[in-house]
């Protein structure tokens, strides 16, 4: 008799412990803000053509990169999750005007500036980061990817 009490005590506990949940189910992503820092960089640019005797040629009419400038992003690819808040730190070190442009989103990036900006990452996607200058599309370009909560953990 004792000992049936006693395993249905234990049956008891154990339900108890695994019947109710205090922790957070996995997968229950809880938004954060993220601090990212994006700087522009020349990658073949016309200040380069005393270093690259090729690049006159590129440049010059006809040539694969004619009105055209190559830069980057760096880093080119983001990845967040849904909800998220990115603090974006965004340098533009060059003599060159820049822009950052996401969904809703717009900023002038000044020559030799540091611009801060916020942006939330309302839904899951892959969205792309270009730059709003014609000669430097579509070169200057990255992805912000934008995961869904419920396909991460914490
Ligand atoms: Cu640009």
């Amino acid at each position: 008799m004792k000992q049936s009490i006693m395993i249905a005590a234990g049956i008891a506990f154990l339900v108890g412990c695994t019947g109710s949940r205090t922790t957070p189910a996995p997968h229950s992503y809880i938004p954060r803000a993220r601090e990212i820092t994006v700087t522009t960089v020349p990658l073949l640019v016309r200040e380069q053509q005393s270093v690259f005797p090729f690049l006159a040629k590129d440049f010059g009419k006809g040539g694969v990169l004619e009105g055209k400038e190559v830069y980057a992003f760096s880093p080119s690819t983001l990845a967040v999750v849904e909800g998220d808040t990115i603090h974006f730190t965004l340098i533009n070190a060059e003599d060159d005007e820049h822009s950052f442009v996401l969904p809703d989103l717009l900023v002038p990036l000044p020559p030799q500036q540091t611009t801060r900006v916020t942006y939330v990452a309302k839904h899951a996607g892959i969205y792309p980061i270009l730059c709003a200058v014609p000669k430097h599309l579509p070169m200057m370009s990255g992805q912000l990817i934008v995961l869904a909560g419920s396909s991460v953990a914490n």
